[in-house]
């Protein structure tokens, strides 16, 4: 087992990671910039180094100085958390090859995921059910256009390097394609350096439905079930919940399958999540990430597991503490991510905190590097704190969310728990009826109101 661990990151997700090695009796360090000296994860780690100025390029995303922390406090294995190096693969290959282990998978497995085209032709040759489309790549309109008429309209045309909504156009007819088809290419050159686009049917009302999966690097995996995460704005996650509303035991068990037994074929290593379209009763594999989600917690929650503490473990050579006989769902939780934000539109608002009162009780996780009289820098990402609330039912997590949204104080700057407060007024919310499209709609209609 490792003796010390080194965590590339800041923030929950950091202060995540030290806890579960502070529990397993492991040591560990923080790396910080210069903007982040008095944040929480500074001062829960064992020991830190300062990695530069406050721009993440010069500091928590460079491979560079994280590995030369590393090489300074004898760690001996880096947790990458989420975002910043954690799916890139040539930082994997550098830890490695500087004898550090990387707590994540391969960076063969993160390569071939990073490229969207190959992830799907693996994920088919593999037997995850995909959306209809291109095989691989379109080379010219006129194949981007014999293709629409064969698929039928509308279709969406991706970039092969992007991901999270990045470098995507739907034709919603052949008319359109001559446009979809010139901008994502000149978009996904200008964003990624690559302009290489694939052609999917687009499916018009799905919802965003997810499975988790974990492999030991040696042909065993597991699923821990699916979470819904359709409700989105721009891309970017809001609440999140698990299990999906939509999804029957049936259901799960099938896809859960099929993706456990696809990475175990592979041997992947580590926590991984498949994302899917979901419409319809029918699963269409999108993307697969390579890393521990930010909403990993309702599937901690109920299933019961630590799955940081098993990325440690598989990392270090153990076998998963459980096999997929061990695992079964009890209750219902959810996740709401609260950013420092100013609505209606969500604009960034770093400051100083106040008064800070997290709310606790029965069922409610609060995830976040907050304190009393903290200063949020204004460099990094908004999110400040992920409320995770756990209910024998769907109902009862509902209610424990509206209460612990009435418990927690933030003030001295904005947030986005007013929008989760109006949402829990909402009926759609409660019978559980939205896809990838409910928020935005939503929001266009009610941005008035707060
Ligand atoms: C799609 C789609 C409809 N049809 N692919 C957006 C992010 C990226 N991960 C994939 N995305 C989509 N791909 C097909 N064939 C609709 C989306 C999409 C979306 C997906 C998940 C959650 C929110 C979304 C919002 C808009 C579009």
């Amino acid at each position: 087992m490792f003796e010390k661990i080194l965590i590339a990151n800041r923030g929950e997700i950091a202060l995540r990671v030290i806890r579960a090695a502070r529990e397993m009796g492991i040591a560990t360090v923080a790396v910080h910039s210069t903007a982040d000296s008095d944040a929480m994860h500074v001062r829960m780690a064992d020991e830190s180094v300062c990695i530069g100025p406050p721009p993440s390029p010069q500091s928590y995303l460079s491979a560079a100085s994280v590995i030369a922390a590393c090489e300074i406090t004898g760690a001996d294995a880096i947790h990458p958390g989420y975002g910043f190096l954690s799916e890139n693969a040539n930082f994997v290959q550098a830890v490695e090859d500087h004898g550090i282990t990387f707590i994540g998978p391969t960076a063969e497995h993160i390569r071939v995921m990073g490229d969207k085209i190959t992830a799907k032709d693996t994920m088919k040759a593999l037997g995850v059910p995909c959306v209809p489309g291109s095989d691989g790549g379109v080379p010219s309109l006129a194949a981007a256009q014999a293709l629409g008429d064969e698929i039928g309209y509308p279709v969406i045309v991706k970039a092969t390097a992007g991901g999270g909504g990045r470098g995507m156009k739907v034709a919603q007819t052949a008319n359109d394609m001559e446009n979809a088809f010139q901008t994502a290419r000149a978009e996904a050159k200008a964003a990624f350096g690559n302009d290489e686009v694939y052609i999917e049917k687009y499916l018009t009302t799905p919802r965003h439905i997810e499975i988790q999966v974990f492999g030991d690097g040696k042909g065993k995996a597991v699923h821990l079930g699916e979470r819904d995460c359709s409700l989105q704005r721009r891309h970017q996650k809001v609440f999140e919940e698990a299990p999906g509303p939509s999804i029957t035991p049936k259901e799960r068990a099938e896809i859960g399958k099929i993706c456990a037994d696809a990475v175990a074929q592979i041997n992947y290593i580590g926590a991984g999540t498949i994302e899917f379209l979901y419409e319809n009763g029918e699963f269409y594999f999108i993307e697969m990430n390579t890393r521990l989600q930010v909403e990993h917690p309702v599937t901690e929650s109920i299933f019961g597991v630590d799955l940081v503490r098993e990325q440690i473990l598989v990392a270090s050579g153990f076998p998963l503490s459980f096999s997929q006989g061990d695992l079964t769902i009890n209750g219902h939780a959810i996740e709401v991510r609260i950013n420092a934000e100013k609505l209606p539109n969500f604009s960034p608002c770093p400051g100083k905190i106040t008064y800070y009162h997290a709310p606790g009780g029965l069922g409610v996780r609060m995830d976040s590097a907050l304190y009393d009289g903290y200063s949020i820098p204004p460099y990094y990402d908004s999110l400040i704190a992920k409320l995770i609330v756990y209910g024998r039912d769907r109902g009862e997590a509902l209610a424990r969310l509206d209460r612990a949204l009435g418990e927690l104080i933030v003030d001295g700057v904005d947030t986005t728990v007013p929008l989760f407060h109006h949402l829990l007024a909402e009926n759609d919310i409660h019978t559980g009826d939205y896809n990838i499209h409910w928020l935005e709609k939503w929001l266009e209609e009610h941005s008035s109101d707060f």
